[in-house]
């Protein structure tokens, strides 16, 4: 195991802990959608989208890791919540997830609803408790005013200018079946679906540090490349991914009739982008502040991922 494998390993782990402590314990009448909650979130996960907010935190050489975690959290939850809606019946109808059963093939589809909207809801109440405990601190105005920022920013990306509105049209677009998805529809989709959170975790990370607005500028562009080579590596993934590895059916978009990158460019070309896109993005960060090691890892491992 290369050294990078170990300290993504570790990350992750870390970022395990972290979500963990912040799901609620709860024995109450409710204790079913406490328990989905957990097992929605427990079956694995890269966890990109919170190692993305701590990295870019972590550029600007801030120490104050507890104010950022919660923020952390919250995206991972908003995550989890997209994939649990998306896997339901009226969404994608997924029976597996990251190799296991979907949330709503094992607590039913009631539950499997309700579990993505408790979630949804407890990001932000995580979010917003960060908020006012910064009240206290020492700085507590600035602070304050960072968390709330941070808090928008998710918000604006997760909902309907960003991931609702990416998924509200891509769902529209595959029930017309005489109008395929144009390449310039796929662009809009692929910019709000996927993109939009991978922007909003490099987006807090910079905001909680207190990056300048230069600073938040080249954040801004180099996470919509990465949020960009991410999903037309899923596409890729979906043509020639091992199912075994990626804990879901391959070439589902392909049964679906479904336009993706690969479609329109196809699989060498769509390749090719991603390396690209990643190397630009690469560009970009060299002109952030910061020990850039790890991060620049981690986007090449986004471009050979195989899951
Ligand atoms: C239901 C509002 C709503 C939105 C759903 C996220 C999403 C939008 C749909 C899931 C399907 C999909 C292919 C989305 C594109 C983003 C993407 C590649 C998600 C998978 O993210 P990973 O690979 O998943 O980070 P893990 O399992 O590692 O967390």
């Amino acid at each position: 195991m290369s050294d990078f494998t170990k300290l993504l390993l570790n990350k992750t782990e870390e970022i395990n802990q972290h979500i963990v402590d912040f799901l609620p314990k709860e024995e109450s009448l409710a204790h079913t959608v406490f328990d989905a909650m957990h097992y929605s979130v427990a079956v694995g996960g890269k966890r990109l989208r919170p190692m993305l907010v701590m990295e870019t935190y972590r550029l600007f050489g801030h120490k104050e890791e507890a104010l950022v975690w919660p923020f952390a959290a919250a995206i991972e939850m908003i995550h989890t919540y997209s994939l649990v809606h998306d896997d339901l019946p009226a969404m994608d109808n997924d029976d597996y997830r990251r190799g296991n059963l979907t949330t709503h093939k094992k607590y039913g589809e009631a539950m499997g609803i309700l579990t993505g909207d408790a979630l949804l809801n407890l990001a932000y109440e995580t979010g917003l408790k960060a908020c006012v405990c910064a009240n206290s601190h020492d700085e507590q105005s600035i602070c304050q005013a960072r968390c709330v920022e941070a808090l928008q920013l998710l918000a604006m990306k997760a909902g309907v200018f960003g991931m609702v509105g990416g998924q509200a049209v891509d769902v529209e677009s595959e029930k017309q079946e005489d109008c395929p998805i144009t390449r310039e529809k796929l662009d809009y989709i692929y910019e709000r679906k996927t993109g939009a959170l991978i922007e909003a975790s490099m987006g807090m990370g910079a905001i909680l540090a207190g990056a300048s607005s230069k600073e938040r500028t080249i954040v801004q562009q180099l996470a919509y490349k990465i949020g960009l080579a991410f999903q037309i590596q899923d596409d890729v993934l979906d043509v020639i991914g091992d199912e075994a590895v990626l804990g879901k059916p391959i070439g589902s978009d392909d049964k679906n009739g479904k336009p993706t990158y690969v479609t329109y460019e196809g699989l060498e070309q769509a390749k090719e982008d991603v390396r690209r896109l990643s190397m630009e993005a690469i560009d970009l960060l060299h002109q952030l502040p910061g020990n850039k090691e790890f991060l620049e890892k981690l986007i090449c491992y986004l471009i050979s991922r195989d899951k």
